[in-house]
């Protein structure tokens, strides 16, 4: 069977899934969207990515036409006419259809859309081995114009910062802020590790993240791993960081809905810590993972 997409109340194939060439989202833009993953039947952190999803909207002045419930029951329905436990679940919330022209007001209705599929993930080997990254010239968009904690569908600073990966020999990019420091990388939240004691237990290192503030997206999987960090008692700060620091940090490694948490071992042609993913890394995917297993909204098929 063909997957079943979700728009504005009723579902389609994939192949007569088509929204309007005068939608604001494609003309301009103009919408908000989540990207959310479903773990062998539990949905994980969902109301956490509707609720940045209702912020985000709210932000842009963007009345999604439904409530949580009605999202909620819309995302398990679709998730159910495919038959999926383990998907990636999409869910775009458009201004909708409008004239020529930016005006918001104009749009009558938002066009809700709710894509749910297989996922594709990096290849293992890149959790093996760890990710080659390289910091590229598009800075972060600057918080004071696009917030980068606004989820919407202008992705091009993003996108921009993926093609110079790209041309520098590399799948991911970092990105800095228009200050110089550290913000994020193109769909992950970045995070590294310094050795602050003995390297015994767990308390001999403090695990670091920027400020959101800086301009980096809430991630939801950021969240996940402060609060895992917490429970295992490694020390952790929201630090301003700049590109020396990631350098002569022990472990560096990315976080996000589709990566999870994926290890980085060279930025800008410098090697990270020993050369290969790091134990604190390691440990933090292993209960990530598990955690992934364990919460969420539960489905059946
Ligand atoms: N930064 C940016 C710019 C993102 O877009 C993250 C960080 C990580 O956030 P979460 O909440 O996922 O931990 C994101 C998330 C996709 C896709 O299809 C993109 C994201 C998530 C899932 C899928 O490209 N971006």
């Amino acid at each position: 069977m063909e997957l079943q997409v979700y728009i504005d109340g009723k579902w389609y194939p994939k192949n007569e899934a088509k929204i309007s060439i005068f939608d604001h989202g494609l003309l301009y833009g103009d919408g908000v969207f989540e990207g959310i993953r479903a773990y062998g039947g539990l949905i994980f952190k969902l109301d956490e990515h509707l609720t940045r999803l209702w912020e985000s909207a709210h932000t842009i002045m963007l009345t999604i036409p439904m409530d949580v419930k009605a999202m909620k029951t819309a995302i398990i329905e679709t998730l159910k006419k495919n038959k999926l436990k383990d998907a990636y679940i999409r869910v775009v919330v458009t201004r909708g259809v409008g004239d020529l022209g930016l005006s918001p007001w104009l749009c009558k209705k938002a066009t809700v859309f709710i894509i749910t599929d297989k996922i594709t993930l990096y290849p293992k080997t890149l959790y093996q081995k760890g990710l080659d990254i390289i910091t590229v010239p598009t800075v972060r968009n600057l918080p004071e114009a696009v917030n980068p904690s606004i989820k919407s569908l202008n992705y091009l600073n993003n996108i921009l910062a993926k093609i110079e990966a790209k041309n520098g020999g590399c799948i991911e990019a970092l990105l800095l802020n228009h200050q110089g420091y550290v913000a994020e990388c193109t769909g992950d939240n970045v995070f590294m590790i310094k050795k602050i004691g003995k390297g015994q237990t767990v308390k001999d290192y403090i695990l670091l993240t920027p400020p959101t503030y800086l301009g980096a997206l809430k991630g939801i999987t950021r969240q996940a791993i402060i609060e895992i960090a917490g429970r295992i008692k490694l020390p952790f700060e929201e630090r301003v960081l700049t590109r020396h620091d990631l350098f002569n940090a022990d472990e560096v490694f990315l976080t996000g809905t589709a990566a999870e948490v994926i290890p980085v071992v060279k930025i800008d042609g410098r090697g990270i810590g020993a050369g290969k993913p790091g134990k604190i890394t390691n440990m933090l995917l292993k209960d990530f993972r598990a955690l992934t297993h364990k919460d969420g909204v539960r489905y059946t098929l």
